[in-house]
């Protein structure tokens, strides 16, 4: 990893003077002066288009982005990850999702340990097993076919495979209901229980480690259910799981024939492509969970080979940089004008805050620039009837990514068209405003007096100059879903590689993992113990005490 900060590095430097040159230009101005800037400023991989015109660029910023990814070396970070290097260093593991879809010709050896073999071996089960519960052959106890599948699991447990079974609902198998609890709060579960039947659900247990509080909660909490509703000699067909923990798998009552493994060169938010993918396997078939995976692996083939200036992770990293530091947005909005992807910036929240929420550099040293913008988001056009005032007439500049197919999998063509015009008019009104002439000739043109014209222009004039992507695919698939995925998985990985962090750990995850514990078990004590908290801890948890 690097040891020089990223200011000290000669294009950083360069990027600012730069950046104090076209801090005042205007992006309509750019198009004006250039009309090949979308032909310039766009391309394509592995199904996904990216326009990125309409950002703060030119060429002689492009050309020092470029030569920061060379500095910072991207690519030779880029071949330590697919190689298995141990690029996670603070909890010494490779980082080899890339490997979950990449074909067995790769025949990638880590360690000793025959990665594509392994991955492949796995595949196979959740292929048999998919098949066999889509198909009605495996059943559940009294020989019924299965109808409802619950994951339990949370955080990159949970958000993946949600995100993706509710992103391909076309491809969904109509007798299979999907449902998905990730939170402790009782809520959640017994609003799914009250909704089985217990001969007919499966129940798939889905954690990395098995220990992580909420889901093994939730987990003995369904097993309990079960045990009131269904038979206890059934347990086996409606319990499976998936985890790298065969010892506390075992531990709960599910033995090594039922359980999906993975390995911990897969982090949880990068783990989608692994069994943790069953329940995608199992609502979309496994077929469609391998276009998706295929998807994936054309992303990283482009990733790998590309050169940078044509290379879609680094271009989108690149330019999200360029917003974060230079221009100095906090946040990044993602706009998915596809109802299907709702949860897709849910899912980049926590791939991208938790990859890239990170204060120091390899070397421990406290960075001097910020990193990780906040992420959030929601599905267009529905973001428009909230919260885009901010966007357009805030003080704040945020920019967006927009994300929109050209053919829906509907069959209500006027609806489509009427989707993407608003996604192309979102993104050309956040670059051109509208000016205060503007605003007085339109209004002029309504016939509304002079002294209301003048007394309203500040409030109907837009600053304009906010940058936006758009992405475009032919059609929302699992391919072309695979390959956004890896998009942003790059994305985040180039940053990282950029800022000099590790985007592998999470040890503000691991924090919330143990603090609850103890107060957990003040809540639950028979009598009051001795105040051990400051005073508002203290006295929330008398409040709570009372109340249970
Ligand atoms: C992901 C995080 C975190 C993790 C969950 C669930 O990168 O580490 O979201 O996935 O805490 O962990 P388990 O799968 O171990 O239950």
């Amino acid at each position: 990893m690097h040891t020089q900060p990223l200011t000290a590095s000669t294009a950083f430097q360069a990027l600012r003077s730069q950046y104090a040159l076209v801090k005042n230009r205007r992006l309509a101005e750019l198009f004006a002066q250039d009309p090949s800037r979308f032909d310039t400023m766009s391309t394509k991989a592995a199904g996904i288009f990216l326009d990125y015109s309409k950002n703060l660029l030119d060429d002689t910023t492009m050309r020092l982005l470029l030569e920061l990814a060379r500095e910072r070396r991207v690519e030779a970070q880029r071949d330590a990850m697919f190689a298995g290097e141990k690029i996670n260093f603070t909890e010494k593991r490779a980082v080899l999702h890339t490997a979950l879809r990449a074909p067995l010709e790769a025949d990638l050896q880590v360690d000793g340990q025959h990665v594509s073999r392994d991955v492949h071996a796995v595949l196979e089960r959740m292929r048999v097993f998919s098949d066999r519960v889509r198909g009605g052959d495996w059943t559940g106890h009294t020989g019924r076919a299965i109808t409802d599948i619950v994951n339990i699991g949370i955080g990159g447990s949970d958000l993946g495979p949600k995100m993706v079974c509710r992103a391909l609902r076309s491809f969904a198998h109509p007798r299979l209901r999907m449902h998905f609890v990730s939170n402790v709060d009782g809520h959640d579960l017994d609003a799914v229980l009250s909704q089985l039947d217990a001969e007919t659900t499966l129940f798939i247990v889905t954690s990395k480690t098995f220990t992580t509080m909420e889901t093994m909660m939730n987990a003995q909490s369904a097993r309990r259910w079960f045990l009131q509703h269904g038979d206890a000699a059934g347990l086996a067909q409606h319990f499976v799981a998936v985890s790298t923990n065969l010892a506390a798998v075992n531990a709960f009552g599910i033995d090594a024939d039922n359980m999906f493994p993975f390995w911990d060169w897969v982090g949880g938010r990068y783990s989608v492509w692994s069994a943790i993918g069953l329940p995608i396997a199992l609502s979309a078939g496994f077929d469609n969970f391998a276009a998706f995976l295929q998807g994936a692996h054309a992303m990283d083939t482009h990733f790998r080979s590309a050169p940078l200036e044509t290379n879609l992770p680094v271009i989108l990293a690149l330019v999200g940089l360029w917003n974060r530091n230079f221009v100095g947005c906090g946040s990044l909005s993602i706009a998915p004008y596809l109802q299907d992807l709702e949860l897709f910036p849910a899912f980049l929240q926590q791939l991208d805050m938790e990859s890239n929420g990170k204060h120091v550099a390899a070397d421990g040293v406290a960075l001097d620039v910020p990193t990780g913008p906040i992420i959030w988001g929601s599905a267009g056009t529905n973001g428009q009837h909230a919260y885009f005032q901010l966007l357009h007439q805030g003080t704040d500049i945020t920019p967006l990514d927009f994300i929109a197919a050209l053919k829906p999998n509907h069959r209500l063509p006027q609806h489509h068209a009427a989707l993407l015009a608003n996604c192309f008019a979102q993104s050309e009104a956040f670059m051109c405003g509208k000016s205060a002439d503007q605003v007085r000739t339109e209004m002029q043109a309504q016939g509304i007096a002079a002294a209301d014209i003048e007394a309203l222009v500040p409030h109907r004039t837009f600053a304009g100059n906010r940058p936006s992507n758009t992405l475009l695919m032919d059609g929302l698939n699992p391919a072309t879903l695979g390959a956004l995925l890896a998009l942003y998985e790059h994305k985040v990985f180039v940053q990282g590689v950029l800022w000099g962090v590790n985007s592998f750990d999470q040890w503000g995850v691991e924090l919330g993992k143990v603090m609850a514990q103890n107060i957990q078990s003040e809540l639950l004590a028979p009598a009051a113990q001795p105040e051990r908290h400051d005073s508002s801890t203290n006295g929330l948890i008398v409040l709570a005490r009372a109340a249970l």
